[in-house]
């Protein structure tokens, strides 16, 4: 009796555990997709809130999983993507090309530039995390 009893409390004890992490874990899971297409020198943000909209600024939550899409639209250019002061960097990319990079956005609050490393003049945007 004493041996099941303690079995349950020990049931009870990984159900509550696991409880708590599965949810958690599933939540870190899940990235937000952002897709940024290069074009005429410039990011651009195909949504009805941003669209045409030259290097619009890009907000994220802190501590969120961001998967950035980088879409090539530029003949004969080559673009990347990299925001100055956390370790991202979107591969190159060329015309009608596809990159593709996922990473966790800082836990603190901050704002940092996102640039192309070869145009940083013209494809130049901020990223928020708050
Ligand atoms: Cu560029």
């Amino acid at each position: 009796m004493k041996r099941i009893a303690l079995l349950s409390a020990i049931m009870i004890v990984l159900v509550g555990a696991t409880g708590v992490i599965v949810p958690s874990m599933a939540a870190g899971e899940a990235s937000r997709e952002i897709t940024i297409v290069a074009r005429n020198m410039a990011f651009v943000i195909e949504s009805p809130d941003s669209f045409g909209r030259a290097n619009p600024t890009i907000t994220v939550k802190a501590g969120r999983k961001i998967t950035i899409v980088l879409r090539n639209d530029d003949p004969g250019m080559q673009h990347d993507l990299v925001i100055k002061g956390l370790d991202v960097e979107v591969e190159v990319t060329s015309f009608g090309e596809t990159t593709r990079l996922t990473f966790t956005a800082p836990r603190e609050p901050g704002t940092y530039v996102y640039l192309c490393s070869f145009h940083p003049m013209s494809m130049r945007g901020v990223f928020i995390v708050q």
